[in-house]
């Protein structure tokens, strides 16, 4: 029996499936991961942009990267990875769509409820009141700021150092707790805590499939590995082929 088959057997006897996806998921809509061949921004390493001490330093380069990836999001749009997995819900009882990804890109495909760990672009956050506000699809200037008080807005996503939105992190980890299938898509697996959610499951019971180009350190706790492109593998996992 061939990896997909076996993956295909899990999937339709699940009950609750934890979907974790990653940068893989959408790097068919064109945009790119941060780790491995084409994450330089400007020949730099986006990691070094993603962090408080970055933006502390020089939020105008900060803000110039995020605008760029901004503006990449929105002209781009899901690819067969993201409407496999809004599929993938209508054939299974209950799925959490979990994801590190901060592009909307499962939400703009169908995909309802995603527990997104590391905020979105679309949003801002004010450095000094701290309000949100939700400045999706419109051009921002190179110094965006606060409506309420006028102070400096950052985007509202997660920083290396900085804590995951508290809500968004319990719900995660109840899923893969209830779940009794974890499908992990497109991830590196290295950043943490996101990372440590797919030990989580596998300890709480849930079966492990990997989708990702090569193996990971997901690939351990994994107890099957598809590996290709998430937009060519999860269409044909989710309709059930079998070869
Ligand atoms: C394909 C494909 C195709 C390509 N098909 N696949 C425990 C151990 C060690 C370190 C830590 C730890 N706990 C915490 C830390 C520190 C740190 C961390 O994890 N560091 C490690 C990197 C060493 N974590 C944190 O700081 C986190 N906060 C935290 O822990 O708070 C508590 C705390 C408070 C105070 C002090 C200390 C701790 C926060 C992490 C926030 C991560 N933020 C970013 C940026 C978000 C905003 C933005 O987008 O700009 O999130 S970093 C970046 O990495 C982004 C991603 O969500 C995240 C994960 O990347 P992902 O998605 O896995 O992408 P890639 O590029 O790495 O991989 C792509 C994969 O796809 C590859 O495998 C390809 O093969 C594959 N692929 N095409 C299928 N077509
Ligand atoms: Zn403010």
């Amino acid at each position: 029996m061939s990896d997909l088959s076996r993956a295909s057997a899990l999937l339709a006897r699940a009950g609750h499936v934890a979907v974790m996806t990653g940068a893989g998921v959408s790097a068919e809509s064109g945009i790119p991961t941060f780790r491995g061949p084409g994450g330089l921004w400007r020949g730099r390493d986006p990691m070094t942009l993603a962090t408080p001490e970055a933006f502390a330093a020089d939020p105008g380069l900060v803000w110039e990267f995020y605008n760029w990836r901004r503006a990449l999001v929105a002209r781009a749009g899901p690819n067969p990875a993201h409407l496999a997995l809004v599929e993938l819900a209508s054939r299974v009882p209950r799925l959490s769509v979990i994801t590190q990804n901060v592009d909307r890109l499962h939400q703009r495909a169908g995909s309802r409820d995603v527990l997104e760990l590391h905020g979105n672009l679309g949003e801002v956050r004010c450095t000094r009141c701290r309000a949100v506000d939700d400045r999706w699809g419109e051009p921002l200037p190179p110094l965006p700021r606060c409506d309420a008080c006028g102070a400096l807005v950052r985007p509202a996503v997660v920083w290396f150092g900085e804590s995951l939105p508290r809500d968004v992190w319990l719900a995660a980890e109840s899923a893969v707790c209830s779940a009794d299938l974890v499908l992990v898509v497109g991830t590196s697996a290295v950043v943490y805590p996101a990372a440590g959610l797919i030990a989580t499951g596998r300890r709480a019971g849930a079966a492990v499939i990997e989708v990702n180009l090569e193996p990971t350190p997901a690939s351990g706790p994994a107890d099957i590995g598809l590996y290709g492109k998430a937009g060519e593998i999860l269409p044909r996992l989710v309709a059930g082929e079998s070869t």
